[in-house]
């Protein structure tokens, strides 16, 4: 068995979970911040048997679509005591960044 944990945008979350599900995956949604951006993201929590891992992965690939949005990214000047000086970035978002992990034991007790 593996879990698969996939972050997502906030805006993809709801068609993904619903995608899953029609095809009989469970799904746990965890409301995340992006360490980067300081962003609300959507962490996924999906545990499927190994042969059902490629059939998970695409339908993670299709929804999720990658686009580029100018974020604004605060960046700390003046040491310990600093000012935050916001200045716009372009970041490629959405996609998803997925962790695939081997699951020892799976158990509902
Ligand atoms: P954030 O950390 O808020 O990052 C959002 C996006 O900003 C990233 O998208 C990337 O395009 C850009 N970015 C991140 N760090 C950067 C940096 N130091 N310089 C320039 N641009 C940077 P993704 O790579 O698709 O990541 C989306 C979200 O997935 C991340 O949100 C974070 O919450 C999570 N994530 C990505 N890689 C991770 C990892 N190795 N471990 C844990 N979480 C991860």
């Amino acid at each position: 068995m593996k879990l698969i944990i996939a972050i997502v945008q906030d805006e993809d979350a709801t068609r993904l979970i619903s995608s899953l599900m029609d095809e009989g995956f469970s799904v746990t949604k965890l409301a995340t911040t992006g360490g980067f951006l300081k962003a609300g993201n959507t962490t996924l929590l999906i545990g499927v048997e190994d042969d059902k891992k490629p059939a998970c992965l695409s339908i993670i690939e299709k929804v999720c679509k990658s686009r580029k949005q100018i974020a604004t990214s605060p960046v700390t000047l003046g040491g310990a005591n600093g000012m935050y000086a916001p200045y716009p970035i372009e970041v490629t978002v959405g996609g998803a960044t997925v962790f695939v992990l081997d699951i020892e034991e799976f158990l509902k007790i």
